[in-house]
C-alpha cells in the first residue's frame, strides 16, 4: 500500500513538474522549434518564420504556426535572414558556411487581385469605368469596393488608378 502511495505521488509530482516546464509564459501563443534554436526571424511579408536550430533551418507558416519545412544542414545554423523581397533566405552556420535558400516555391501569391475589378488579369481603364460607374450606389457592385470599407467613392478609384498597367497572368 505504501508502495502505490508513493508511486502516486511521484507520478502527481513529476506531472507537475513537467505541466509547468510546458506552459506558455504569459503573452505568449506557441512554442515552436526543436533542437537547440539560435535565431529566429519573420520574412518581410510576415507570412513565414524562419529559424536557425542545431538541426538545419526550419520554416514555419506564421499564420497557422504549421511546420513548412526544414532544411537540413551538415552544421548547426546560428542564423537567419531573408532579402527585402523573401525570395532569398540566408542562413549562417557553425561551420562558417552562408547557405543561400531560395524562397520562391514558399512565397503564397494572392489568390484575388482587388483592383482587377472586372477579373480580366489586367488592371486597366475598364476597372476605372466599372469603379466610377458605381460611385454612390449601395455597394452593388462590391468588387468595386476596392478597399472594401463599405462605399464606393474617389478612394476606390484612386486605388485602381495606382495600379494601372498591372498584368496578373
Ligand atoms: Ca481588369
Ligand atoms: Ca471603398
Amino acid at each position: 500500500m505504501k508502495r502505490a502511495i508513493f508511486f502516486i505521488s511521484a507520478i502527481i509530482i513529476i506531472s507537475s513538474f513537467s505541466s509547468q516546464l510546458l506552459a506558455l509564459p504569459k503573452g505568449a501563443v506557441a512554442r515552436l522549434g526543436k533542437g537547440t534554436v539560435n535565431a529566429v526571424t519573420f520574412s518581410p511579408d510576415g507570412t513565414m518564420l524562419a529559424v536557425a536550430s542545431s538541426y538545419g533551418v526550419y520554416l514555419y507558416d506564421a499564420n497557422t504556426l504549421e511546420e513548412i519545412d526544414l532544411f537540413e544542414t551538415n552544421a548547426s545554423m546560428y542564423s537567419v535572414a531573408f532579402n527585402f523581397d523573401g525570395s532569398l533566405l540566408a542562413s549562417g552556420g557553425y561551420d562558417g558556411s552562408i547557405i543561400l535558400w531560395d524562397m520562391k516555391p514558399y512565397i503564397q501569391k494572392p489568390t484575388t487581385y482587388p483592383c482587377d475589378v472586372n477579373s480580366d488579369g489586367v488592371v486597366n481603364i475598364l476597372d476605372l469605368v466599372i469603379v466610377g460607374k458605381s460611385f454612390g450606389k449601395d455597394v452593388n457592385n462590391a468588387k468595386a469596393d476596392v478597399n472594401k470599407d463599405g462605399i464606393v467613392d474617389v478612394l476606390d478609384l484612386n486605388i485602381v488608378g495606382q495600379h494601372l498597367g498591372e498584368v496578373y497572368k
